[in-house]
């Protein structure tokens, strides 16, 4: 099973990892924007060097009660970053938004990927994606960052979760996005309660009936931390056993803050499986 993106084809009969590279201003604490900007470049290098398949710039968070960011901030914030990335790395940059005014410009400095947690739902998102040839992911979230963890609720979150991902992989198919280069992610932590994102965990190897690869996020997220006690500076070896188990159940890409250890995790589970 190969995925396209850009003129990078990534063979996924392994599992890949993604590094998260966050370029928000408490990702990279003090400093103004030049020095965010070389700090996130800096780390991105050092995710590829680790062995990072796919380095993932956003410049918004979408984690619980995120503060939301203006198309004009978020580029100032990404733009610098892919383009001082673009020349340094042979693997491909994604772009964590769900704007598609910074997914335009995104792909025009020369990202290979949108990594989309409103699943290309925005007006024009779809189109953009559609006449260029970057891969996609299809995220389910239920809600947004703002409020997605008041009251998740599902008669039957693995069902739901699928039918919305079927119905938007069927969409962009429509829109002419070809199949080998869109991924599908049950979106963790997106307006789902610790049942919820074991459950889907659970049942992880029933979303290959969608047929297309899987990407899955639960790098330091909540659940991990709501099952071990820890918080977010401490969630290392939890991610790294979800890491393992959700490779074991089919997922081809894993988006990770800890390359290095992952990479070494993953490497076992690919001998043995
Ligand atoms: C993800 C993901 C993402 N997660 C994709 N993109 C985040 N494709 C950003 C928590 O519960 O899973 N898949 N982009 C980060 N979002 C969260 C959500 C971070 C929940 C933390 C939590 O702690």
């Amino acid at each position: 099973m190969n995925f396209i993106c850009g003129h990078f084809q990534l063979d996924l009969t392994v599992p890949r990892v993604m590094g998260i590279v966050n370029v928000t201003p408490d990702s990279f604490s003090d400093g103004g924007k030049f020095s965010n900007t070389n700090l996130a470049i800096e780390h991105a290098l050092k995710l590829a060097k680790e062995g990072a398949d796919i380095l993932d710039i956003g410049g918004e968070s979408t984690r619980p009660n995120a503060v939301f960011v203006s198309v004009q901030e978020e580029l100032d914030r990404v733009m610098p970053v892919i383009e001082g990335l673009v020349s340094q790395v042979n693997i491909p940059i994604s772009i964590d938004t769900y704007k598609p005014q910074v997914m335009q410009a995104a792909i025009a400095a020369g990202a290979s990927m949108v990594n989309d947690v409103r699943a290309l739902q925005e007006e024009g998102a779809l189109e953009i994606v559609a006449r260029s040839k970057v891969g996609v992911c299809l995220m389910h979230m239920q809600g947004t960052p703002q409020t997605m963890q008041i009251n998740p609720q599902y008669n039957d979150v693995v069902s739901e979760v699928k039918s919305f991902l079927a119905a938007r992989l069927q969409t962009s198919i429509d829109a002419g996005v070809p199949k080998n280069r869109i991924l599908l992610d049950p979106g963790f932590g997106f307006g789902k309660t610790r049942e919820h994102n074991i459950t889907l965990i659970q049942q992880l190897e029933s979303f290959a009936e969608l047929g297309q690869p899987l990407l899955v996020g639960l790098s330091r997220k909540s659940v991990l931390g709501q099952v071990t006690g820890n918080d977010v500076d401490a969630r290392l070896y939890a991610s790294i056993a979800a890491s393992v188990i959700v490779a074991q159940k089919g997922a081809k890409i894993l988006r990770v803050h800890d390359v290095k250890a992952t990479v070494e995790a993953l490497k076992v589970v690919t001998a043995i499986i």
